[in-house]
């Protein structure tokens, strides 16, 4: 049985944000049969040599399907993917163009946009305000590329839901918080078409109950 390993308890603030949501994602859009080891950050489940093992940095998420171990969330999506034979095409091109909007999600899009959620929850308004309004700027540039990919597609990188989506779709959750959507109506409407998805729902449901929060705190 293949077992996710996501947060048990965590430090409050972050729960609902946390990247565990879009391998459970991922693993209810397949299908594929798993179980949650709710690991204890706040009590240092995730520190010794044990979680160690699982995961080179000791951070979440992380699977172990039956010995084969995998840490970092764009490779295990990718690995739910090849193994499900779903979310993924079965042509090298097809999957080419997934890894590619799987890194654009990953090293372009979410780096200005996880700035920007930080410095909302913890930052100070006054002191960040330039660093913020940097990456507002770099936020724009990416989100404009998204705009002009996402005219006449329902999807980021091929015609059929992929994980390329679960991904995107999750970092450009971490801005839900604000309204820089709102210059971008076709990213705007693509977030809310994958957001609409059951499996998200599903997924979320999970989580809430994991974490002992209630849904719409973490909407
Ligand atoms: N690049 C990693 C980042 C993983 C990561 O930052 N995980 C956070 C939670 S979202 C974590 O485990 N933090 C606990 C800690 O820093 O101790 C991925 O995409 O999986």
């Amino acid at each position: 049985m293949l077992t996710l390993y996501g947060f048990g308890r965590v430090h409050p603030p972050v729960i609902g944000e946390t990247r565990d949501l879009r391998v459970q994602w991922a693993l209810e859009e397949t299908g594929l049969p798993y179980r949650v080891h709710p690991l204890d950050h706040t009590g240092g489940e995730m520190d010794g040599p044990a979680y160690g093992r699982i995961s080179p940095f000791r951070l979440v998420p992380a699977i172990d399907d039956d010995g084969f171990v995998v840490a970092e969330s764009g490779a295990i999506l990718l690995y739910l993917a090849e193994k499900a034979g779903r979310l993924i095409p079965a042509d090298t091109e097809g999957r080419t163009r997934v890894v590619q909007w799987c890194f654009a999600a990953l090293s372009t899009v979410e780096r200005p946009l996880m700035e920007i959620q930080l410095i909302d929850k913890f930052g100070d308004a006054e002191a960040d305000a330039d660093r913020r309004a940097k990456m507002v700027q770099e936020a724009g540039r990416w989100l404009s590329g998204l705009e002009r990919r996402l005219e006449g597609r329902d999807w980021i990188a091929c015609a059929d839901f992929t994980v390329a989506d679960i991904l995107l779709a999750t970092v450009l959750r971490e801005i839900r918080g604000t309204d820089l959507l709102d210059r971008y109506p076709r990213v705007k409407a693509y977030y809310d078409r994958a957001l609409a998805r059951p499996a998200w729902e599903r997924t979320l449901a999970a989580y809430a109950e994991r974490l002992g929060v209630a849904v719409e705190d973490i909407r």
